[in-house]
């Protein structure tokens, strides 16, 4: 276990993130309409039913993000992202004491979710996009940074570093102090190596080796390799059977002294996390 620099009490809203342990966050999956049958109501439904699963297997957070980040994706208007994102948010802040992390990169999401009882914002592009920096700011809620390069539509297309964790290091500091001059005091920032973005196989190896190294930035960690392409490509697995290989990872990532785990497949996280901790807290 890494010493950590940082209080332990992370408030979110609400609610209160304890940093003294690992936290499981679950992601939240919102189908786009056009590939629904039951239209919005049915899908919120199911959504909100598959949150409560979550919660119930220890999940303490929830992902909930409207555009897809898949490469290739339709890009999703203001508007579009909101509707999908905004009765989430209010329909669980309202029914499970959960907090609620916000996936977007738009301003007009960021505002409205806070508004509504998000707890955090989860934001792929480092609060890059015109506005966000000051609509994170306004919205007094943690950040959680994140390392990527480019646009999820390019951003595979040969990537090179120095040295991935040095530079990705670099990175996630200048983004922090694009946070502090913004009015985002450190103590709200939650940092994100990025895994799969902007990043060969082997960067991600080497990334996930020496994730340690991120600690001298002196804030918690969130880690996201939940059934993404590094277990694929690793273990030649489709990713639906990247389970047992997330499993490790996740063990891997929580003695690194990773914060929060976003994840699919909360339950059998969460019995990972458990042991680990039993483990960690015996004399
Ligand atoms: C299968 C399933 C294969 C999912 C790939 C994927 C992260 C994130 C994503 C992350 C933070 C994903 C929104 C990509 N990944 N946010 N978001 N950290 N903070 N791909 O690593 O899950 S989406």
């Amino acid at each position: 276990m890494t010493s950590q620099q940082y209080p332990t009490r992370l408030p979110c809203g609400n609610r209160v993130l304890d940093l003294s342990r690992t936290h499981v966050m679950g992601i939240l999956n919102i189908t786009p309409d056009s590939f629904s049958d039951g239209g919005r109501f049915t899908q919120r439904d199911a959504a909100l039913r598959h949150a409560e699963a979550m919660v119930l297997a220890g999940a303490t957070l929830i992902d909930i993000g409207g555009e897809s980040t898949r490469p290739g994706a339709p890009a999703v208007s203001v508007t579009e992202e909101i509707e999908r994102v905004a009765p989430m948010v209010e329909v669980i802040n309202s029914r499970l004491d959960v907090i609620i992390s916000v996936d977007t990169s738009t301003p007009a999401v960021m505002r409205e979710s806070a508004r509504l009882g998000a707890g955090l914002i989860n934001d792929v592009r480092g609060l890059e996009r015109d506005g966000a920096l000051d609509a994170a700011a306004d919205t007094g809620l943690p950040v959680c940074l994140m390392h990527m390069r480019g646009e999820p539509g390019n951003m595979q297309d040969n990537p090179h570093y120095e040295n991935v964790t040095a530079d990705v290091t670099r990175y996630l500091e200048k983004r922090m102090a694009a946070c502090a001059a913004a009015g985002i005091d450190a103590q709200r920032i939650i940092l994100d190596p990025g895994f799969g973005f902007a990043k060969t196989l082997a960067h991600n190896l080497s990334l996930f080796k020496h994730m340690e190294a991120l600690h001298s930035l002196g804030r918690p960690l969130l880690v996201g390799v939940s059934r993404k392409s590094m277990i694929g490509l690793t273990l030649g697995r489709p990713v639906e059977e990247r389970l047992y290989g997330g499993l490790a990872l996740a063990a891997l990532a929580m003695t690194k002294g990773a914060s929060i785990l976003r994840v699919h497949d909360v339950v059998e996280t969460v019995d990972v996390v458990r042991m680990i901790a039993a483990v960690q807290s015996a004399e």
